[in-house]
C-alpha cells in the first residue's frame, strides 16, 4: 500500500482563518473530496459531541471516503485548555476533552491528533515539568486509544506555537521515554519547514513512527503553492515505507475548491 490522500474539513467557528481546506459543511466537503479522487477526509470539530458519527458513517459509505483522523485542537481554540497547564483541574479538562474525541474517532476507525492541546511551558511550569505532564498524558491517552483500537497521533509544532518539542531528534528522544507504544508522530511539513535543517532527513529520523502527514507548502498554502521541494520529501516517505495519510491541512487559498484541487494534483505528482 502506498500513501493515501486526505483533505481537512473544519467545523470550528472559532478557527475561521485557520489552515483548513473545507469549512462547516461535511456533506459538501465529502462530495468535493470524492469528486477530486481523495481517499479520506480529516475532521476538525469543536468537541466530541459535534462529531456526528452516524452522519460520517453514512457519508463514508456513500462516497467511499474514510475518516483519516480527527483533531482535538478545539479544546485549546475554544476553551484555552492544554496538557501543560499549572493546575491539575485544567490538565484534567484537557485530557477528558481529548479522551472523548479519541472515543468518537475510534467509532470511525480514525485516530485523534494532539497538536495545539499539548500546550507549552511558561510561568510557574518549567520545561522539565511540562515534559513530565506531556509524557504522563501521552502514556495515559495512548493506552486509552489502544483499548479503543486506534493509535494516538502526536504532532510536533513550530516554535511560534509550542516551546516543548520542535525538532525530530528531540521528539524521538522524548518518544523513547514513553511507556506506551501506541503514540505515532504527525509530520506536518509546514512546521518542519520552519524547524528542520532537512525535512527529508527528519522524516527518516521519524521513520516507522510517522502515523500521519500534514501535506502543505512552506507558506501554509496548498502543496505546490509555495517553495517546498517535494522530490526529496517524497523519496524519504517512500524509503521509510510510509503508507498512511498525507492530509491537506492548508489555507483555503485561493478558495477551498482550488486548494483541494491543487493538493490532489501535487499528491498525484509526488506521493501516489
Ligand atoms: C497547528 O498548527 C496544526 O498544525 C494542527 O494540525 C494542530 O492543531
Ligand atoms: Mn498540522
Amino acid at each position: 500500500m502506498s500513501t493515501q490522500s486526505a483533505v481537512t474539513i473544519s467545523l470550528v467557528k472559532e478557527a475561521e482563518g485557520g489552515p483548513f481546506v473545507f469549512w462547516h459543511d461535511l456533506a459538501a466537503g465529502y462530495a468535493k473530496a470524492a469528486e477530486l479522487g481523495y481517499d479520506a477526509v480529516e475532521v476538525f470539530a469543536p468537541n466530541a459531541e459535534a462529531i456526528p458519527v452516524d452522519e460520517l458513517k453514512a457519508l463514508t459509505a456513500e462516497h467511499n471516503l474514510k475518516v483519516a483522523a480527527v483533531g482535538t485542537g478545539g479544546g485549546w481554540v475554544i476553551h484555552k485548555w492544554h496538557l501543560c497547564q499549572p493546575d491539575a483541574a485544567s490538565r484534567d479538562n484537557a485530557k477528558g476533552f481529548i479522551r472523548s474525541i479519541i472515543d468518537a474517532g475510534a467509532q470511525l476507525g480514525a485516530p485523534a491528533i494532539i497538536g495545539s492541546m499539548q500546550g507549552r511551558f511558561e510561568g510557574e511550569v518549567g520545561r522539565e515539568q511540562a515534559l513530565d505532564y506531556l509524557r504522563s498524558a501521552l502514556n495515559e491517552l495512548g493506552e486509552h486509544a489502544k483499548a479503543a483500537g486506534v493509535p494516538l497521533i502526536y504532532e510536533p509544532l513550530n516554535r511560534y506555537e509550542s516551546n516543548l518539542l520542535n525538532r525530530a531528534e528531540d521528539v524521538m528522544a522524548f518518544l523513547e521515554t514513553l511507556d506506551t507504544d501506541n503514540v505515532k508522530i504527525l509530520a506536518d511539513l509546514f512546521h518542519m519547514n520552519i524547524e528542520e535543517a532537512s525535512i527529508a532527513d527528519a522524516l527518516r529520523t521519524y521513520g516507522r513512527h510517522i502515523g500521519h502527514v500534514h501535506f502543505v507548502d512552506s507558506n501554509r498554502r496548498p502543496a505546490g503553492c509555495g517553495h517546498m521541494d517535494y522530490g526529496p520529501i517524497a523519496a524519504a516517505l517512500k524509503e521509510i515505507g510510509y503508507d498512511r495519510y498525507a492530509s491537506a491541512e492548508a489555507f483555503p487559498w485561493p478558495d477551498s475548491d482550488a486548494a483541494a484541487k491543487a493538493t490532489i494534483v501535487a499528491f498525484n505528482q509526488y506521493l501516489a
